[in-house]
Formats: C-alpha cells, structure tokens, sequence
C-alpha cells in the first residue's frame, strides 16, 4: 500500500485549553513522524509527498466564506494588534444571531468554530492545506486503479464541517477526498469513520445527501466529545436519508463489543452499494490513549483492517486521531497490514 506524506505537516502545532490552561495540542507533529516510521520499519510500501491542489477542490466541500477566513485569519488577527496563536472566545450558540459574519477577527474566529481546539498561527494555513492535498493525492491513487492507499494527513479533519473548524481540524480531509472520488467517477462513496470521536464535520457535509454513505463507531456524545452530535437517532435527511449511520458505544468497549458495531457498519455500506471507501482511521479506540476511553489493543487493529478489506472495495485510509504516541506507528500500520492480508 502506498503512503502519502506532506512534511509541512510539522510547521503546525496548536494550542488547546487543558485543565483550564492553554497548552500545545495532543495533536503534535511526533504523531505523524512516528507512523511514517512504523510505515518504513514495516515496508509497507513506497511513501510519495503531496501534489498540491488548487483551493477548488477544496470548495466542494467548504463554503467559500469559511474558505476565506481560514486564509486571512492570521493576518487579520496580527493586523489587530495580536500576537499569540489565534482562539475564538465567543460562540453564537442557540439564541444568539448565526446568521451574521462579523468582520472583527475576535468575532469570525468564534463565527466559524465549534470549540476552541483550532488555532491558528502563522503556517497553520499552509500545513492544513497541505494535509487536505495529502488526501486528495490519495483519492488521485484510488482514481488510477490502486487497490488501496494511506493519506498520512495531519492536522486531522474529520471535526471540520462546511462552515466551521473544530477538534483540531481545518479542512475535513476525508469528506474532500471522498467528494474527489465521486467527482472522478464513483457514483456511490461510503466514508467509514472509526476515530474515537464521532465525524460530526463528515456528516454535517453529506448528511443531506444519497451519494455518500457516512458511518460513525464513536464514543457516546453522552460522555464523549464532540458531545453535541452523533446520536444513533441522526440518520440523515432529504435524499440522504438512511444513509448516515451512527453507532455510538460505551466507555470500556472491546474489540468483542467493536466488531458487531463495526460488522453492522459495513453491512450498512454494502447495501448501500458504495463503489470506493474513505476510511477515516483514528487510533485514538486505542485501550491508552491519554484522552479517550474505549480499550482495544494493537492486536485489534489487525482484525480491524481485515474486516475493513472484506468489503472488497478500493479504499483510501486518512490518517485522523490517535494520541497515545508509544503505540500510534503500530496501531495505524497494524490496520493497513490487516487490510493486506485480505
Ligand atoms: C480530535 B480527533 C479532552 C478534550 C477533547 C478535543 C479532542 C479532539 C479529537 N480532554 N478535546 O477526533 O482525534
Ligand atoms: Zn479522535
């Protein structure tokens, strides 16, 4: 399987608020530097950098204000006066107008964000579109005939809906690439998302629609963030109705409880007909990752890749979560193995 890899995923590492404190992200550049090792020591195949894309491929799936904000963010943010990475501090929740861009930055940081796990600082934008090119340079490989590939992507995406970033993403790298798949011939794509955390961006792109197919196995929004979406009860509306899926599951989960859920979600997508599969693979169900609760082992992943495979359907892996970095090499490349041995 090949892998793609942009290295300008390192100029970015934000910060986050922890225990009421802001402090560099979980999400960090070792992450994708250690499963690039695991994917050499592993010889998993050849490793291709990004080919960068034009902001059109782009703009399939975010709106273009949206689009705009996430270019002059900085900018505008240092031209006020600032100096410090870029956070929202206020959100237009429920009752207040959401139907107003402000112009100030202090305002269109909170306009288009869902919490404050996105900042922005001076590269952000160039290692965000750079993980949005690493899965579009993946869906290329599937487009070309490869039966499988492995979009390395970092930041993660799967949080980022059409107008808003959230949980550490930007641009929803998975969403894009499956749009480049339906917009390079597939007419049906399913987008399986196996992170920890519910694919609330994911779905928010495609919920109304019935050409992509979105399956979540995610930690119950009860207990788990994004905590405000990803209930069983969200099935998808207008044309795309019964074609979102979600399976929220309890803190404690196991492989044994897992592959039913998982088992389902794929004999959800094999009805559905899907001609090509994104994977969004967090790693993050992973039994000591630091900030989630589900409790699989490396072992696990193996199985988990093999279930993936007997879909038998081109498939492209992009990188989402994962925290827990003594153990993130093994974990991904462990399902990409599995997904081989099909
Ligand atoms: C991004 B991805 C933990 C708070 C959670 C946001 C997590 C974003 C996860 N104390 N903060 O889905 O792995
Ligand atoms: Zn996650």
């Amino acid at each position: 399987m090949i892998t793609i890899f942009n290295e300008h995923h390192a100029l970015h590492h934000g910060v986050e608020l922890n225990d009421g404190v802001v402090m560099t992200c979980w999400e960090s550049p070792s992450r994708a530097e250690l499963v690039l090792e695991r994917v050499r020591a592993a010889d998993l195949g050849n490793v291709i950098p990004a080919v960068a894309h034009d902001e059109a491929a782009y703009a399939r799936v975010h709106g273009d204000a949206y689009l705009r904000h996430l270019v002059t963010a900085w900018p505008d943010w240092c031209a006020s006066g600032f100096t410090n990475p870029a956070l929202p501090l206020v959100w237009p929740i429920h009752a207040l107008r959401g139907d107003r861009e402000p112009r100030h930055i202090e305002g269109r940081l909170g306009y288009f964000a869902m919490d404050a796990g996105c900042s922005i600082a001076e590269n952000t934008w160039q290692a965000v579109r750079g993980s949005a090119d690493t899965a579009l340079t993946g869906a290329a490989q599937v487009l070309a005939g490869a039966a499988s590939a492995f979009a390395l992507c970092r930041p993660p995406g799967h949080h980022a809906g059409r107008n808003y970033m959230g949980g550490y993403c930007y641009l929803n790298n998975a969403a894009i690439a499956a749009q480049a798949l339906r917009d390079g011939g597939a007419a049906r794509v399913a987008a399986l998302d196996v992170d920890f955390h519910h694919g609330n961006g994911t779905q928010d792109v495609f919920y109304d629609r019935g050409d992509v197919f979105f399956a979540s196995l995610h930690g119950d929004p009860r207990v788990s963030y994004p905590y405000f979406l990803g209930y069983e009860d969200e099935r998808g509306a207008g044309p795309g109705l019964d074609c979102t899926a979600n399976f929220p599951l309890q803190p404690g989960t196991t492989w044994e409880t897992y592959a039913v859920a998982l088992q389902d979600a794929c004999t959800r997508i094999r009805s559905f007909g899907a001609e090509a599969l994104v994977v969004s693979l967090g790693v993050d169900t992973f039994v000591g990752d630091p900030i989630s609760s589900f409790a699989l082992q490396s072992e696990d992943y193996l199985r988990m890749g093999a279930m993936i495979a007997r879909l038998d359907l081109p498939t492209l892996f992009v990188f989402e979560g994962g925290y827990a970095v003594g153990e993130i090499g093994v974990n991904v490349v462990n399902t990409l193995l599995g997904f081989e041995s099909r």
